[in-house]
């Protein structure tokens, strides 16, 4: 931990503190309610990630219905709420609650923060795995983790099926699916990809929101890169989807890899297929100029671009922009847009061009048809 002023506050020893584990640990860290204090769970999600465990932020002011669909469809070992406003008596019981409606009551609750040692045996009560305080050390925060996991089994079938489906892709991208697992491919699966930072999580979220306008049920894969230190990973795209708005019509699962290892990706596609969802949309890792891999398990690419990346011959280098079937010229309100399209008009070869602002949600009617209703 820190020892001087010049320290960060929140510096640790990256190292794998999980690797004897059955599979790598999920936790879904979730914040419920209205509560502001997010320095304790930002050192939570970094001190679990440097230890080698897969940690799915889903950002601040859940519901405890929102937090379970979360812990359900990301298949997590437990759930590590942080309760620091005063309101865990009513909204950790809600929780608790919410995970039995969703079809996964054997998820294991860890609470935090601000509980006064009274509220404790309530909490127990209810079903809560551990409380823990201000001041947990990073052992006890790993610990808290890894007592939670236990090796892979399927569900039960007559358990709930995106419980069912979440399980499957867990044991899929652990490799160690049965040959004989019915697989289907979806009708369509489409792969959004592009550089760190281009806005391709706020696409896919303003994607799936549209196709639950339209009353489609959409499913996700959303990967992020994984340690080549410690095996941790942070998946930090699903906190860009309203799920208070989008409940469980949209399967959303965040996945690690390292570089553009995809080797489970064919069966991951057959099992969301096969679990009756037509559409999928995959989003890659923030990816480079060589990163093409995705185009080999899709039917249609998206290249997401923004203003700003470079002079035009970037855009003459062989590599992703190849890949696309269509761009996403993202960030439109940002200087430097006409001079974007402008160049991709001369690579792009007739291929077309979207111009999208992700986080206004304009440009995305245009796109969901062009990617999705007609790909
Ligand atoms: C910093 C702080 C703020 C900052 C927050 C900055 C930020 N971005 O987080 C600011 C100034 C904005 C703020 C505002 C407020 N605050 Co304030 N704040 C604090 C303070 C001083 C420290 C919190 C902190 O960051 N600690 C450091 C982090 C690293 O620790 P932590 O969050 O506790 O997490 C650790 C452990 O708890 C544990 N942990 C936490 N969760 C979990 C979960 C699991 C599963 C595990 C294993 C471990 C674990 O691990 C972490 C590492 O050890 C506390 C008092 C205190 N000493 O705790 C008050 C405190 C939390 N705030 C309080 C209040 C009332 C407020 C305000 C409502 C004040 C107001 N009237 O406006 C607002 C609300 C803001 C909002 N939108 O919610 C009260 C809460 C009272 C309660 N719950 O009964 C406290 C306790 C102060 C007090 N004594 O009254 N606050």
């Amino acid at each position: 931990m820190a020892r001087g002023l010049t320290d960060p506050t929140t510096a640790i020893e990256k190292r794998d503190r999980c690797g004897d584990l059955p599979h790598r640990p999920r936790v879904l860290l979730g914040k419920m309610g209205l509560d502001g204090h997010d320095r304790g769970v930002k050192l939570i999600a970094r001190i679990m990630r440097d230890s080698g465990i897969h940690v799915i932020y889903s950002g601040l002011w859940q519901t405890p219905r929102g937090l379970a669909i979360g812990a359900r469809d990301e298949d997590v070992d437990c759930v590590a709420a942080s309760m620091m406003s005063n309101s865990h008596l009513v909204l950790v019981p809600k929780l608790l609650e919410e995970l039995a409606a969703v079809g996964r009551p054997d998820i294991a609750v860890n609470v935090g923060g601000i509980i006064p040692q009274e509220d404790v045996p309530a909490l127990i009560e209810c079903g809560v795995a551990r409380v823990y305080h201000t001041g947990t050390s990073m052992d006890q925060i790993v610990e808290s983790v890894r007592q939670c996991v236990h090796p892979y089994q399927p569900l039960a079938l007559n358990s709930n099926p995106s419980a069912q489906l979440a399980r499957q892709l867990s044991i899929a991208h652990s490799g160690r699916l049965p040959t004989t697992t019915p697989l289907k491919r979806p009708t369509r699966v489409v792969g959004i990809t592009g550089a760190p930072g281009a806005g391709k999580s706020t696409l896919v979220a303003a994607m799936s929101a549209e196709g639950v306008r339209r009353g489609h049920r959409i499913a996700v894969i959303a990967f992020d890169p994984m340690s080549p230190i410690t095996g941790g990973a942070l998946l930090g795209d699903r906190l860009r989807v309203d799920f208070n708005a989008v409940d469980d019509r949209v399967f959303y699962r965040s996945l690690a890899i390292i570089g553009e290892d995809y080797r489970s990706l064919d069966q991951l596609i057959g099992l969301v297929g096969a679990a009756g969802f037509e559409t999928l949309i995959i989003e890659t890792v923030g990816a480079g100029q060589n990163d093409v891999a995705i185009r080999n398990h899709v039917d249609r690419t998206a290249v997401v671009t923004v203003p700003g990346m470079g002079d035009s011959v970037q855009m003459d280098k062989a590599g992703i922009l190849e890949i696309a079937d269509l761009f996403v010229a993202n960030k439109a309100d940002h200087a430097g847009e006409a001079k974007l399209v402008r160049e991709l008009l001369d690579v792009a070869g007739g291929r077309a061009i979207y111009e999208t602002i992700a986080t206004q949600g304009k440009g995305i009617i245009e796109l969901y048809e062009a990617l999705i209703e007609q790909g």
